[in-house]
């Protein structure tokens, strides 16, 4: 008996192996290794509680954006961060576990949100900060998870990427027209540019070298590019575009290379990325304290659509 489940297990590995050699994409229905589904589970997760989480620091500034239209964008772009939320979760729901349970490891601690969520936005630049710098790693990120091995991640990537790089040019020009505005815009657009400048290479993750994931993530090809070369990436398009309107990156040590083809970078502050994601950074009390009410304000219409949902089946 035991030598009948071992052989099925490893049929399972071998074709499953086969399949990401092969680049083919891994659907829900597919045989796969346990590991490979709880490595997803976790990244897939953390991807949309960010997505979500996202949403406060921006949420804050709808009522206080300096114009209708500004206003208007602003609406759309956060509606927008909850729907790439709902996508995430539905793909992280194929892997065999519920909204419910994803939601209570975010609220319990155990499932991680990136980072950069836990920082405050504290004028109308950081909204173009966010924009501009948090949006547009993200895309970096993104981009390179368009090739994911799973399928319902990589469909969801696809969608999302074409919706951030619009996050990304209204982030942008709000830094643009604050530089080309008076000495105190531009003043507190380089602020904003100094605060989320480390935080923002920081969203990429540990360097290579300290990463624990990315040896079964490359293995399964969740991961197509390291950490540090999507950050490089980040880092190469960034400055130009900073440079575009003036603004000055806030790191003595970043000089070109001409061998590589990248920016250097200085020292990234890891004991601060290890605090903030430990849950100890300036907003992270606040960040949950304010999804768990909405979560608990929300209980009753979770329970009315799931009577009408019961309703529905007993009359079928
Ligand atoms: N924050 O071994 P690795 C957005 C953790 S979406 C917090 O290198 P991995 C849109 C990591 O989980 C932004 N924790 O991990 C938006 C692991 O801990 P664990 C979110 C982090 O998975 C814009 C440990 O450190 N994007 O912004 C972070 O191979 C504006 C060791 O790390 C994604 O989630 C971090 N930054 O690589 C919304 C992209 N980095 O879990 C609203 C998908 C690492 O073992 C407004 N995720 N950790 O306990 C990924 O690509 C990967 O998960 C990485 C990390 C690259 C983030």
């Amino acid at each position: 008996m035991e030598n009948k489940e071992q052989a099925i297990e490893e049929e399972i590995l071998i074709n499953f192996e086969k399949k990401i050699e092969n680049g083919d994409s891994i659907e829900p229905k597919d045989k796969m290794p346990d590991g490979y589904r709880k490595h997803l589970i976790r990244q897939i997760s953390q991807h949309a509680h960010s997505e979500v989480i996202g949403m406060q620091p921006e949420g804050n500034w709808i009522t206080r954006a300096p114009t209708l239209r500004a206003k208007q964008i602003l609406l759309a772009k956060i509606q927008d961060e909850g729907g790439h939320g709902l996508y995430l979760y539905g793909a992280a729901e194929t892997l065999g576990i519920s909204r419910s349970e994803l939601i209570e490891q975010l609220h319990t601690g155990k499932a991680k949100y990136s980072n950069i969520f836990n920082y405050p936005a504290l004028t109308w630049a950081d909204i173009g900060a966010i924009g501009w710098l948090v949006d547009g790693a993200a895309i970096v990120n993104q981009v390179s998870l368009q090739r994911t091995s799973y399928g319902p991640y990589s469909r969801a990537m696809v969608r999302i990427c074409k919706e951030e790089s619009f996050h990304q040019r209204q982030g942008y020009e709000i830094m643009a027209k604050m530089m080309a505005g008076t000495k105190e815009q531009q003043e507190m657009a380089q602020d904003a540019m100094n605060r989320w400048w480390w935080p923002s290479l920081m969203m990429f993750g540990p360097h290579d070298s300290s990463s624990p994931n990315s040896g079964n993530a490359f293995k399964w090809k969740i991961k197509r590019h390291s950490n540090d070369e999507l950050r490089h990436k980040f880092i190469d398009k960034t400055v130009q575009q900073a440079q575009v309107i003036g603004l000055t990156i806030p790191d003595k040590d970043l000089k070109w290379n001409e061998k590589t083809g990248h920016y250097e970078h200085g020292a990234i502050n890891w004991y601060e990325f290890h605090k903030v994601i430990a849950g100890n950074g300036p907003c992270n009390k606040q960040r949950m304290e304010h999804h768990i009410k909405v979560h608990n304000d929300g209980k009753w219409v979770r329970e009315a659509a799931e009577a009408h949902r019961l309703k529905k089946e007993r009359q079928n």
